[in-house]
């Protein structure tokens, strides 16, 4: 009964601790004391961003061979490898709060982790290309550059080094987009229907309206996220529509209006039964995205067994 007590006693006191280390805008570490609430949703929202970038792979991955140019393969092939390294920092940074790469994989796979609902639409044309990395970079650079202040310091830091490379990322789609809504009709037409496709999927990634999403309270609470998903959306839609007025290409969204009132555009309505669905399971492409991952997991293997021989040769090396 003492000791309980006593455990109580101290619990409390770390607990005032974080919290104003959160007040005070002061990292939480990975060696400092935390709410267990407090690591497991954060393990939650980095190992789902971590996934998503690994999974992001694979729709642009996909026109690596079908580049209309060695300059534009080069960069794609850049662009995706980036991608690849954006994984591997989420993924070790939310190992120091205790959790295996393995066991992330696991819940991947098992579809109990969740992965960015976009990456479940297909890349039909080159355009998707343009898209992806004007709409899908960009929406989350948005949603990133809040990011770089969230309090848990492992994810913020590596935030930082991740909107550098999503800025280059969202320049060169942009530029793709600029160059085939300038040139022939048939081009220009290309990059109007990428862009109608991906527009609303865009938008999804930003999560449910304030009112519906289940972890924003308590993650704005814990300066986990910055801001709230609606207001991060509005700031993308805003930016995105002088783009589109720069590209010369019809707005995706017939209700989007200036609002001058508000000091921003207003919008329509987004479908949410089928984000519901996406992010479920039932999108295109999402048993394919699993499917390949689990693939490629297996290819690997040989990858982690070298390793683990050689961290055993390794220990016997300093044993004897
Ligand atoms: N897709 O309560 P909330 C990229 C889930 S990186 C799928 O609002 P929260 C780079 C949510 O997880 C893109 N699931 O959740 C790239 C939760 O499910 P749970 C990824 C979604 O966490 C570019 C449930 O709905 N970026 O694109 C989605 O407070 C090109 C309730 O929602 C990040 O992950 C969705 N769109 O806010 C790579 C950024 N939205 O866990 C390759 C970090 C919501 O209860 C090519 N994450 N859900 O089962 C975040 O900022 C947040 O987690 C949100 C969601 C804003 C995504």
């Amino acid at each position: 009964m003492i000791s309980m007590d006593t455990k109580t006693i101290d619990e409390a006191v770390e607990l005032a601790k974080f919290e104003q280390k959160i007040a005070n805008e002061e990292k939480i570490e990975p060696s400092d004391w935390m709410p267990e609430a407090y690591r497991k949703n954060v393990i939650r929202q980095m190992s789902q961003h971590a996934h998503s970038e690994i999974i992001g792979m694979q729709p642009e991955g996909n026109w690596i061979t079908r580049a209309p140019t060695l300059r534009r393969k080069a960069v794609l092939l850049s662009k995706v490898q980036d991608e690849g390294g954006h994984g591997l920092y989420l993924y070790s940074a939310t190992e120091t709060l205790g959790i295996t790469r393995s066991e992330m994989i696991e819940a991947l796979q098992s579809r109990k982790a969740k992965y960015a609902s976009i990456f479940n639409y297909p890349t039909l044309t080159w355009a998707d290309i343009g898209a992806i990395g004007w709409l899908v970079d960009g929406a989350a650079i948005v949603n990133q550059i809040s990011l770089q202040r969230t309090s848990y310091g492992p994810y913020a830091r590596a935030m930082v080094r991740i909107c550098k490379e999503e800025s280059f990322h969202q320049r060169q789609g942009y530029e793709i987009m600029y160059e085939l809504a300038h040139g022939t009709p048939v081009q220009k037409q290309m990059a109007q229907d990428a862009m109608n496709r991906f527009w609303w999927p865009s938008l999804m990634m930003f999560g449910p309206h304030d009112a519906d999403s289940a972890h924003s309270g308590q993650s704005i609470l814990w300066k986990v996220k910055r801001e709230s998903n609606d207001f991060l959306r509005q700031k993308f839609i805003d930016q995105s529509v002088v783009q589109i007025e720069v590209l010369g290409l019809e707005l995706p969204d017939p209700e989007i209006v200036w609002n001058e009132e508000r000091g921003h555009y207003d919008s329509g309505p987004i479908d949410w039964d089928e984000f519901k669905r996406v992010i479920n399971g039932g999108g295109p492409c999402n048993y394919q995205r699993i499917k390949h991952h689990k693939k490629a997991h297996q290819e690997g293997e040989w990858v982690r067994e070298a390793v683990r021989a050689y961290r055993l040769k390794q220990q016997t090396k300093n044993v004897a």
